[in-house]
């Protein structure tokens, strides 16, 4: 009887307790679908060559993938402008091809991520053309207003408001007869929150991707979900105060006071984090929700939520905003202790270095510093990020005028500038080998050109050569999967102004790991006697390119050879214990029988 209840409660709790949150120290692997694999031979990356390559995922060690947008949409901003957001792109496949990817993903052990676009919709939607039309459930899911009409009849735009993609944010509709708001391109009109309808729309396609069993959602551009409610400005979009220096059309030339990270942004994020959570028991895990917002440090924290409200977690923009090619030991400490020191307790860390819309990690940090900085993304607490091709060390290519397709590019009208702010050069297709378009694809041409170096940066390369960043990256997510970088503790230390070491002690000694970067061209003998917990025999766990120890090799606390630019981890020696508890039986053992 009293093992029948002791059965049930143990089942009971382990129940409860067993809820996987599985992302409190995952990789989550970001593919452009566009460029990841194209198995058609359209020269379009696919869903079925993304499944197809699962098995590369697997090995590489990464937990989950997220897919930046597969929906179906006219692409004129490569999918964040989406039509239908219950339906798969037809370049990248069908349902059915989703739902086996699904499938096979689940099968190896690989989770999936969707992104979720939540601000504007594609003016092709059904939703925009209902709305355009006036039908009365449709006529306020947009943000529409009246523009002003001078003297000489001509018309212009209701406010100063301007697009991130530069000019009015507000566009001329010839049938509704009024302007709509695109705080992106012109072909994505923005969506408005204040309709109770419209939330309940954007909730249902949650439940639609996580009856498909998905694992969490990465969402876009949260902080410009809200606009000002215009009911307190006599039912007018008010002006944003210019701000001089700025030319006009530009997006900084006003104060977005009116048009981002409004108040009103957070519930949504945490009705939406309630309805994930409606989910944790029946699929036994606990989704992610990681947000987007470009924004200040503490208007970041806030998404985390706070004592009455789960939130998400926002990305650390931070981290990528604020380091670069030239960052010191004392900048990367800085950047780190930024989210460290500010994030609310309790709660998951990040670490990004890199996505679609910026410049690849390579070129941003400078190649010589590739596997410090993935190093970092995973040796640090919490979620590591990885873009595509940063496991490679994969750069930015120039991409000519002619082959441009971004609409960020594209808007500048400007074939001498553009390049300065393109996001194509970070979307080009992926290198797996040395043939044709890298491998990437079989068709004739690929949407965009491949990068020139990819006969040399590529997967067979890497993956054939003793050291490459590759398989320094894969043995650094091995290590993420251990126990000291799960839990052991974070200190960063660092030792002039090129050494910086992190370590992550735990209380069992041998699990304790140390990762030291040189960021310097120069070699060197560091010393880390001082640093207690660390044992005075070290071992090699992983090792960059440009170090001369390899893996395997044992090194003293006292007398560590970093060469210049080599990043590497070390592990505490665990055999101390194990010695000094042979010669301890060996003492005892000869006491007893000499006794
Ligand atoms: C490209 O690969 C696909 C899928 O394997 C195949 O169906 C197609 O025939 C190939 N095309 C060419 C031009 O080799
Ligand atoms: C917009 O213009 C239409 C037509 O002139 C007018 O009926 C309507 O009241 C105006 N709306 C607002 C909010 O001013
Ligand atoms: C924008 O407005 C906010 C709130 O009024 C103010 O704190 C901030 O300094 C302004 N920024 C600029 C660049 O003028
Ligand atoms: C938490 O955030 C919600 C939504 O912004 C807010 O309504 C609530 O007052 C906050 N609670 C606390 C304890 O700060
Ligand atoms: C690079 O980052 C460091 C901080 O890590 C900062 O001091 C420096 O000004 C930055 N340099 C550039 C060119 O932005
Ligand atoms: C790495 O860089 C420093 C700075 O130049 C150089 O002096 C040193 O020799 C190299 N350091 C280490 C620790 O390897
Ligand atoms: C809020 C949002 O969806 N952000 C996205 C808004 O749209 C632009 C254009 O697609 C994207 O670039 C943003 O990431």
């Amino acid at each position: 009887m009293r093992a029948a209840l002791l059965l049930v409660v143990t089942v009971l709790v382990g129940t409860v307790v067993s809820v996987d949150v599985w992302w409190e120290s995952a990789v989550v692997y970001q593919i452009y679908p566009r460029s990841f694999k194209d198995s058609n031979g359209d020269g379009v990356g696919d869903l079925n060559g993304i499944k197809e390559k699962l098995p590369y995922l697997k090995d590489l060690g990464v937990d989950a993938i997220w897919l930046s947008p597969i929906f179906k949409s006219p692409m004129r901003d490569f999918g964040y402008d989406i039509t239908d957001y219950k339906e798969i792109s037809s370049e990248y496949g069908t349902m059915a091809d989703f739902d086996a990817l699904m499938a096979e993903a689940k099968r190896i052990g690989i989770r999936v991520i969707l992104d979720y676009v939540p601000n504007h919709t594609s003016p092709e939607s059904d939703w925009f053309q209902r709305s355009a039309l006036s039908e009365s459930k449709y006529k306020d899911y947009y943000i529409w207003a009246n523009g002003t009409v001078d003297s000489t009849g001509a018309r212009s735009p209701p406010n100063n408001w301007v697009s991130v993609f530069r000019k009015s944010a507000w566009e001329w509709h010839p049938t509704r007869l009024q302007y709509y708001l695109h705080q992106f391109a012109i072909g994505q009109p923005d969506l408005n929150y204040r309709n109770a309808d419209v939330r309940q729309e954007m909730k249902d396609v949650l439940h639609f991707w996580l009856k498909k069993g998905v694992s969490g959602f990465r969402m876009d551009a949260v902080n410009f979900i809200y606009e000002v409610d215009p009911a307190k400005f006599g039912g007018k979009y008010p002006n944003e105060a210019p701000i001089g220096s700025v030319a006009t059309d530009e997006y900084d030339s006003v104060n977005h006071t009116y048009t981002k990270d409004l108040d009103e942004t957070y519930n949504v994020i945490f009705d939406w984090r309630a309805l994930l959570d409606e989910y944790t028991t029946q699929h036994n895990e606990n989704k992610l929700m990681v947000t987007e917002a470009y924004t200040s440090l503490p208007m970041m924290m806030r998404y985390y939520g706070n004592a009455t409200r789960t939130g998400s977690v926002p990305f650390n923009f931070v981290y990528l905003e604020s380091i670069n090619s030239t960052s010191d030991a004392n900048g990367l400490k800085s950047a780190i202790d930024a989210w460290m020191t500010n994030m609310p307790a309790g709660k998951v860390a990040n670490w990004v270095n890199g996505n679609h819309d910026q410049k690849r990690m390579a070129t941003r940090y400078g190649e010589k510093r590739v596997d410090a900085m993935n190093m970092l993304a995973l040796i640090l607490p919490g979620l590591s990020f990885t873009y595509q091709g940063e496991e490679l060390g994969m750069t930015d290519d120039m991409i000519p005028w002619a082959s441009t397709l971004d609409p960020q590019a594209c808007n500048t009208e400007d074939p001498l500038q553009y390049w300065r702010v393109s996001r194509d050069p970070a979307r080009s297709p992926f290198h797996w080998d040395d043939s044709v378009f890298a491998g990437f694809s079989n068709g004739s041409s690929t949407w965009l050109p491949v990068a020139s170096n990819y006969r040399t940066v590529n997967v067979a390369v890497q993956r054939a050569m003793y050291k490459s960043h590759y398989n320094f990256y894969k043995d650094m997510v091995a290590l993420k999967h251990g126990p000291a970088l799960k839990s052991g503790k974070l200190e960063t230390h660092v030792l002039g102004s090129n050494v910086f070491i992190v370590t992550r002690l735990t209380s069992n000694q041998k699990e304790g790991i140390i990762g030291i970067i040189n960021l310097s061209g120069l070699s060197y003998q560091v010393d880390i006697t001082q640093m207690s917990g660390v044992t005075k025999e070290l071992t090699v766990v992983a090792s960059g390119v440009d170090c001369i120890v390899s893996k395997g090799d044992k090194t003293a606390k006292s007398d560590i050879r970093l060469s210049g630019y080599c990043a590497m981890v070390l592990q505490n020696a665990g055999q101390r214990l194990i010695y000094s508890f042979t010669v301890y039986f060996a003492i005892y053992f000869l006491y007893v029988n000499l006794a």
